[in-house]
């Protein structure tokens, strides 16, 4: 089968729900791939910042290829010899007491949703059934239907109603916004530290550290979503630190695993996580054996490899060399570590055009929020990978390129 008959063939036996750029890929390898055709490219999505460690990477392959041949689910009727280790070293990386292990990153938010909520009750005292938690403008926190009831992205909520009460939505970045917000029923704010889907909107000096006073002098909890930005991808092993922060909850997932295998969790010191009890919560497949092995492998290259501090050395130097390129077609370069954002301005178009003719050189970035061209590589990408990059993406942002 070549590309054609790949896509033909997910078109005719899926749903319509997304509308990738037109390559097939069949192997991967540290920052790079390869498609059905044989073409090779550099990977600057990294699957969304799942791909922090790289594709393949031998570690973590071969701490999935052993535990497969050892033992894979138990449930969580039974225990497992990977859960705990796991859980114990995910807790002495961030500082918190307990971590909730889940699959993915909207299960994750799921977890952190009702926590936060039985806080509110049991602990604050709320009145039954009056919670609020306060969430931002242009937020993406997961796909249920229970997550999209305070999206404010139209295509991601339209006709999937009705929604889930209890959410407040304020502009991000606001600080007087979330005073404002914030009732005796508030429970928590919940926030991305650096806004991914949203546009890569960092957010004004310091945001986050006068949030999280607003939120320890109302009694509210912070949650921070930390799927995207979280283990290295910002310049720090999570973004919080940028402003200094321990959130009172933190939401992992993505890299957790390498992208491997889908692993999140929810992380929080005793006082938040001990309202849950025998059989409140749970899921088949969380904390299962395969992806903690893995996961602790995911871990360990973050640290070993040092890749928070590549980023932040890598993501400094490719910003500034973007910005030198001096593109009449771009507006703004802006981001933290390796999560990058490059505006294209208005009068150019959309940045899909931009997307399509960079893999055509070689260079797979997806558009996000119909402006913005993301470059988000492994955290193992080489500045030799870089560096080769640049010369194609100087030439699809030079003033001549007609793209649309
Ligand atoms: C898709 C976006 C990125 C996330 C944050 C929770 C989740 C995500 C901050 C949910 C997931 C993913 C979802 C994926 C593409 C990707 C994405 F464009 F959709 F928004 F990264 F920017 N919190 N983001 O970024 O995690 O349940 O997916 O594991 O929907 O195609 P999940």
């Amino acid at each position: 089968m070549n590309t054609t008959d790949y896509l033909a063939e997910v078109d005719r036996y899926s749903a319509h729900n997304y509308h990738p750029l037109p390559l097939v890929l069949e192997r991967g390898e540290g920052a790079w791939v390869w498609d059905v055709e044989g073409n090779k490219y550099l990977d600057c999505l990294a699957a969304y910042s799942a791909i922090n460690q790289g594709h393949c990477h031998p570690a973590l392959v071969k701490a999935a290829k052993d535990q497969i041949d050892r033992l894979t689910l138990t449930s969580r009727a039974f225990h497992n010899d990977q859960m705990g280790p796991f859980l114990h070293e995910l807790c002495d990386l961030t500082g918190y007491e307990k971590a909730l292990p889940m699959n993915s990153g909207a299960e994750a938010v799921e977890t952190a949703i009702k926590a936060v909520r039985r806080w509110g009750y049991r602990v604050k005292g709320i009145p039954s059934d009056q919670a609020e938690i306060i969430v931002c403008e242009n937020n993406f926190h997961g796909r249920t239907t229970t997550i999209v009831s305070f999206s404010t992205e139209h295509s991601y909520n339209a006709d999937f109603g009705p929604f889930t009460p209890g959410f407040e939505v304020i502009p991000y970045g606001d600080v007087k916004a979330l005073e404002a917000a914030i009732t005796p029923n508030t429970a928590a704010f919940m926030v991305e530290p650096l806004q991914g889907e949203g546009g890569v909107i960092v957010p004004p000096d310091g945001y986050l550290a006068q949030a999280a006073d607003v939120c320890k002098s109302n009694n509210v909890l912070l949650v921070a979503d930390e799927i995207q930005t979280g283990l290295g991808r910002t310049g720090k092993m999570f973004c919080s630190e940028w402003d200094g922060v321990k959130p009172d909850v933190m939401i992992v997932g993505k890299a957790l695993s390498g992208g491997m295998y889908p692993v999140s969790a929810m992380l929080a010191d005793d006082d938040v996580m001990s309202v849950f009890g025998p059989g409140d919560h749970g899921s088949t497949f969380g904390g299962n054996p395969l992806g903690a092995a893995i996961a602790r492998a995911a871990l360990r290259v973050l640290v070993d490899e040092k890749l928070p501090e590549r980023a932040l050395a890598l993501g400094d130097w490719f910003m500034k060399e973007l910005r030198d390129l001096d593109s009449p077609h771009v507006a703004e370069v802006r981001g933290r570590g390796l999560m990058v954002g490059v505006v294209i301005k208005e009068e150019s178009g959309t940045a899909r055009p931009f997307c399509e003719a960079l893999m055509k050189k070689g260079i797979l970035a997806k558009e996000t929020h119909e402006q913005v061209v993301r470059f988000a590589p492994p955290l193992v990408v080489e500045k030799a990978d870089l560096k080769w990059a640049l010369e194609p993406i100087a030439e699809v942002l030079a003033a001549t390129t007609r793209v649309a």
